[in-house]
């Protein structure tokens, strides 16, 4: 490498000096954010390199525990375990939160107090398990809220509106380790160059086409959805405009699906349906986060009833149906949803 190539090279933006320059915009900052990011990093690479391994390390496989949603079937499998209890002590030992929720608990964590910070997390430390064994990608999801008080924290400091989160993202395993992050002004994607072990800006300021050309559903469960989703996805496959028909993508792990509808347009569907009528997604730690990265990247993210980010929880572990991606292409699945509850 000459000299020239050198210097750039250590020109690089890493998602450090990004939180740091984040931190600028706000004079009264003390660098809480910049410390709870930079162990949610470390966890992510603790996860990547896991992952990494698992095939060789013999990580993969059943644990013989069922997680806490295990009464609707759902296995817990080694590697999830190792991810959640890695986030819940990078997240503890930063000293700057409070309160945690993650897919891996049945109940919030309350940080003792003398590691107490401002800030509360609710994760999922490694979504889509069942893609594990085949090695396709997973990824780690993450809100977060500022504590009221942090002295009195309680189940309603995370049982709050996504219009009240400060900050979300998500961390995807796959082909290369992929950080994209927001903090409410506008999103950013970082990738893990294995050789510094550092997160490079190599997707600045994402922004979602207004229309895209894919739509990603489970169509395995079609025979139990509602009028307006099967009139969407049969308008997808034979549109009555003249246009093309959208290509289905999907992979069943929430993280790539919705990264690349981030990166190419286009729309994610987890409907409600007969047999889920609150659909499957969780809202604190899939729908929340996905959709505050959608909307800051100019798209939109609908529940089938209203703005997903304007749910008010009442379970930590609470579902939702979910329509999220391009702005035009979510408007059309709105006005769906519109004609059928105004001839109800
Ligand atoms: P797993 O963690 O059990 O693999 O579930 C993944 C997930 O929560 C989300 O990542 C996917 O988008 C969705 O479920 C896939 O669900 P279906 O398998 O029902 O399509």
């Amino acid at each position: 490498m000459d000299h020239a190539a050198e210097a750039q090279r250590t020109d690089l933006m890493t998602i450090t000096r990004h939180a740091l320059n984040e931190q600028g915009r706000h004079p009264e900052s003390r660098g809480d954010f910049t410390i709870l990011l930079s162990h949610i990093v470390l966890g992510c690479k603790f996860v990547a390199s896991a992952v990494n391994k698992a095939g060789l390390a013999k990580l993969i496989g059943l644990a013989g525990e069922t997680n806490v949603q295990g009464g609707q079937g759902e296995e817990q499998k080694k590697l999830d375990v190792l991810s959640n209890e890695v986030f819940v002590k990078a997240l503890v030992s930063s000293g700057r939160t409070c309160v945690l929720v993650s897919e891996e608990n049945e109940a919030a964590i309350f940080v003792d107090a003398p590691l107490r910070g401002k800030y509360c997390v609710c994760f999922d430390p490694l979504d889509g398990s069942s893609n594990i064994d085949c090695g396709v990608s997973i990824g780690t999801i993450f809100g977060i809220y500022m504590i009221k008080d942090k002295d009195n924290a309680t189940l309603e400091d995370v049982l709050q509106p996504g219009t009240h989160m400060i900050a979300a993202g998500y961390c995807m395993y796959g082909s290369s380790c992929t950080l994209v992050l927001s903090t409410g002004n506008g999103v950013n994607g970082f990738t893990l160059d294995p050789s510094l072990g550092e997160f490079i800006l190599t997707h600045p300021n994402i922004k979602i086409p207004n229309k895209g050309k894919i739509y990603s559903v489970n169509e395995g469960n079609a025979r139990n959805w509602d009028a307006p989703t099967a009139k969407y996805v049969e308008r997808c496959k034979f549109p009555q405009d003249g246009s093309s028909p959208k290509s289905l993508r999907y992979i069943g792990s929430m993280v790539a699906d919705v990264h690349r509808t981030l990166l190419y347009g286009g729309i994610f569907l987890y409907p409600a349906d007969k047999k889920s009528p609150n659909g499957k997604l969780r809202v604190l730690y899939e729908v929340f986060p996905m959709s505050f990265l959608m909307e800051q990247a100019g798209g939109q993210s609908f529940t089938g009833k209203h703005r997903a980010l304007e749910i008010v929880p009442s379970e930590i572990h609470q579902r939702s149906p979910i329509f999220l991606g391009s702005y035009d292409d979510v408007e059309e699945i709105k006005s769906l949803y519109a004609a059928e509850s105004s001839t109800a």
